[in-house]
């Protein structure tokens, strides 16, 4: 497709149709099978008409990844809901029974269940709640089935991501923490798990959920400054007892550039990754770490947002890619939608977004273009001795964490249900044959696991 000029061509979308929309490149080493995780029913649902969170943002996305055909890249899934038993995995019953009963019609009479929840502006009652909750874990929950199954390396989840909901309570714009849900269950196959989150807000929740554990390690890129929500992510949160050491926090001023924030991300991640090992990897990429979001203030582009998903995805590992934040819908779609080529392989055709997206005039401001620029709107306090100075920290850190920790599977988490019978007898074995090599030295563990991996893909089968 040509980049020709709005004003004086009349679009010839009969052609157009026909035209490629995409280029496949054939990587030689890893071609992951990926699978696409959506429920259209989330998109309905509303916050309230001055809320920044617009789900709707969802609809867009899908709408952009299905025009540019990369639907032909994936397998689709169309999740179910969460039950109620799969979201007390992590959450109070009283807090999911709140949840599912309190309505804005019927809010008065829980005023005081309203202040113990911590309802309010950020996290309102609005119609359908628990059931927009249930949809967006429930998509997390079937992707996180595929990985464990084996039956996809990739698994993406726009849709998820919500990364502030404490077990208790609802806390910015999140209601159910589908991360912590999804993380529970990799465990239980999985000896070591990686988080990364590269929304602007720190990923509080899920760093709270897993701080005494060394079998979780979180690692967030967030603006900190003590006061920006939710206030925390210094660097000294570094987690405790076994899991001190395993929270990574990397706390950046407004205005990061592009290059500064590509290097420093791979440059702690790569050491990070090397040293902790993880079996699983799972993404969250929060879009309000854009340039020109409405609620955040760094300058980065959709290609050096997506450069940090490409660095992950070339560690080779199951990954599990979702959403999170992103306060400007169009730039949130067309992140995630790029992001969704870069994870199957596809360099997408021509610099506007294809003629037969719906709602393409939400595109209308930057002409359409897939990728507009997104830099310089905001002073850059990020001075290069203190990137240096955050660089130098966390390597510091990460040599305290001695290699990668090796996992007894007795230390598994109680039974979190949404896993087969066959899955179960399978990882009964899996056990069992970890029990009986319990006393091999750290590097014939390490191994272990790895010829175990190899036997899970072919033994559980979604
Ligand atoms: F601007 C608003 C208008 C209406 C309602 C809320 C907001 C708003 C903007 N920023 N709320 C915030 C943040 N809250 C506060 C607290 C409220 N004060 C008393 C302090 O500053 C919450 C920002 C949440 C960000 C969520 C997220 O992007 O990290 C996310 N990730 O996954 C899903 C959401
Ligand atoms: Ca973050």
């Amino acid at each position: 497709m040509s980049d020709w000029d709005e004003s004086t061509l009349q679009r010839d979308i009969k052609t157009e149709g026909h035209a490629p929309t995409y280029t496949k490149l054939y990587n030689a080493t890893y071609n992951p099978r990926v699978s696409y995780h959506y429920n259209p029913d989330v998109s309905k649902y509303h916050y309230g008409v001055r809320h920044p969170m617009k789900p709707f943002r969802l609809m867009l996305t899908d709408q952009l990844v299905i025009s540019y055909k990369l639907h032909e890249q994936m397998d689709l899934y169309y999740p179910r809901r969460a039950t109620k038993d799969e979201l007390t995995a992590f959450h109070s019953e009283d807090y999911v029974d709140f949840l599912r009963q309190v309505t804005p019609d019927n809010s008065s009479k829980y005023l005081e269940a309203l202040r113990e929840f911590n309802i309010g502006d950020d996290c309102p009652v609005f119609d359908g709640m628990y059931d927009y909750s249930s949809i967006y874990a429930g998509a997390l929950l079937d992707a996180t089935r595929k990985l464990i199954s084996g039956t996809s390396d990739i698994a993406i989840n726009w849709s998820g991501g919500l990364h502030h909901a404490k077990r208790t309570m609802p806390s910015g714009f999140c209601y159910v923490n589908d991360i912590v849900l999804s993380i529970l269950n990799l465990l239980r196959v999985h000896p070591r798990v990686l988080y990364i989150d590269i929304d602007i807000h720190h990923g509080d929740g899920v760093q709270e959920a897993f701080y005494t554990t060394d079998r979780v390690m979180t690692v967030s890129f967030h603006k900190y400054n003590g006061e920006f929500f939710p206030g925390t992510g210094n660097f000294d949160e570094i987690g405790v007892k076994k899991g001190k050491h395993y929270s990574v926090n990397v706390p950046l001023r407004d205005g990061i550039d592009d290059d500064s924030y590509i290097r420093l991300f791979k440059s702690v991640m790569e050491p990070l990754i090397t040293s902790f090992q993880p079996s699983v990897i799972v993404q969250q990429c929060g879009a309000d770490s854009l340039g020109g979001d409405r609620l955040g203030c760094f300058n980065l582009n959709i290609k050096a947002h997506a450069e940090c998903v490409k660095f992950v995805k070339s560690f080779g590992l199951p990954m599990l890619v979702l959403g999170g934040g992103g306060y400007t819908p169009r730039n949130v779609s067309r992140l995630w939608c790029y992001e969704t080529s870069v994870i199957t392989d596809v360099q997408l055709e021509g610099k506007q977004v294809p003629s037969s997206v719906p709602f393409r005039s939400y595109f209308a401001k930057e002409n359409y273009l897939l990728h507009p620029y997104l830099g310089e709107r905001i002073d850059n306090k990020n001075t290069k001795k203190y990137l240096e100075s955050v660089r130098i920290q966390i390597l510091e850190q990460l040599r305290f964490l001695n290699g990668a920790p090796s996992v007894s599977m007795s230390e598994i988490p109680p039974d979190i249900g949404g896993i087969t019978e066959e899955e179960e007898q399978a990882l009964r074995e899996l056990n069992e044959e970890m029990e009986v090599n319990k006393n091999r030295s750290e590097g014939g563990v390490r191994q272990l696991w790895d010829e175990k991996d190899e036997a899970r893909k072919g033994e559980l089968v979604d």
